[in-house]
């Protein structure tokens, strides 16, 4: 038999998880004073996580997926974007969308159950969270389609997990993407669960970065914890689609240190030395161990980092809390321009229990 087609994925990893250098460094990585906002931006995301899950706890939000272990991904993409292009974000995004001006605040609406949550002041552009698994792949490639069509040199970025790779609308998106040769990037989130589910059960692909050749554009693998990776081989993909270079795709493999939600108990599922070495892993250690070789970190500069980072989260809680509840009607707002006679009815159900506008308990 002949061969008509091969292929290979490459893994790129410059940071080794003790924060020594693993590979030739980029110019980025020899730069304390470009690393520097990257690591405050997943000092934040940690501190924002940290309280988000505390405010669950004590009713003051819903639900909240956290990025615990995760934010290496998050920053490294968002860090590689340029302001016009649009992120086409999963649910477990924060991190990515705090680098592109989404605030804490909206954050926290968001995961309140507000609308206004949804509705980035900063960043009107970029897309909403998608609770729906794989379907902003197919929202994503066609925003691609509209970029190449109206504003050509800007990039559709879309984040996605493991296990959403595993799902039609991941494939479709993907294949319409490669067969229309648009400016978009997908990222996968690799964090080895969805759920309860372990990455070697949801499929027998060896990689998912391979599941791009299928597609017709190329697929690679990132240190998903190596934060300095994840931007120059992203910013590398979405500088060849902004060059009209067409669609990529790149594996992050990370890991979620958390519970995949508030609603969710990972102990019951996964052992905890597995957890334990994890963490060894972790991306903001590992930044952290290399600003401090380069000379550019300390104890002190962690204290003062950290106490502001608290210091913002809790403004942005502040700023939360005090807003007033929108009227209830506004759950019912975006779906129809005209609700339909049975929403009309829960609506007026809803009004009779609803606390009054102006309200602002979230207790
Ligand atoms: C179409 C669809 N099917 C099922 C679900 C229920 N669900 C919510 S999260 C999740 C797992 C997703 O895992 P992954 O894509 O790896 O993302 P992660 O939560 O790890 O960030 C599932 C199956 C959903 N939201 N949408
Ligand atoms: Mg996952």
């Amino acid at each position: 038999m002949g061969t008509v087609a091969r292929f290979e994925i490459g893994f790129t990893r410059y940071l080794s998880p003790e924060g020594a250098p693993a590979s030739e460094l980029p110019d980025l990585a020899r730069d304390p004073a470009a690393l520097l906002p990257l690591y405050r931006a997943m000092v934040l995301t940690r501190q924002f996580d940290l309280k988000a899950i505390a405010m669950q706890r004590t009713g003051q939000i819903g639900t909240f997926a956290s990025a615990l272990g995760q934010e290496a991904v998050g920053v490294g993409v968002a860090t590689a974007m340029q302001a016009d292009d649009v992120l086409v974000p999963s649910y477990r995004d924060h991190a990515a969308q705090f680098v592109r001006g989404v605030t804490m605040t909206e954050s926290l609406l968001y995961w309140g159950g507000d609308e206004r949550g949804s509705a980035f002041a900063a960043v009107p552009h970029d897309f909403g969270n998608c609770v729906p698994i794989g379907t902003q792949v197919g929202h994503a490639a066609g925003i691609a389609y509209a970029l190449k069509l109206r504003r050509p040199g800007a990039v559709a970025v879309c984040l996605i997990g493991d296990g959403g790779t595993s799902n039609g609308g991941f494939y479709e998106g993907m294949n319409m993407a490669g067969a229309w040769q648009v400016p978009l990037v997908i990222v996968i989130n690799n964090n080895q669960w969805a759920i309860s589910m372990p990455r070697g059960k949801q499929t027998a692909a060896a990689t998912l970065a391979q599941k791009a050749i299928a597609a017709g554009m190329p697929g690679e693998q990132v240190d998903g914890n190596d934060v300095i990776a994840v931007r120059q081989r992203v910013g590398e993909a979405i500088g060849h689609a902004r060059a009209g270079g067409g669609p990529a795709l790149v594996e992050a493999v990370t890991y979620r240190l958390g519970d995949h939600t508030t609603a969710d108990d990972a102990s019951r599922y996964r052992d905890e030395a597995t957890v334990r070495e994890a963490w060894r892993h972790e991306p903001i250690a590992r930044l952290r161990s290399y600003l401090a070789s380069l000379g550019a970190w300390d104890a002190a500069r962690e204290e003062a980092l950290v106490a502001e980072c608290q210091q913002a989260v809790g403004d942005a809680v502040q700023a939360y809390l005090a807003l007033p509840h929108p009227d209830v009607s506004a759950m019912f707002d975006c779906l129809y321009e005209t609700l339909p006679d049975a929403l009309a009815a829960q609506l007026d159900t809803a009004r009779q229990y609803a606390t009054q506008p102006g309200e602002t308990d979230h207790g």
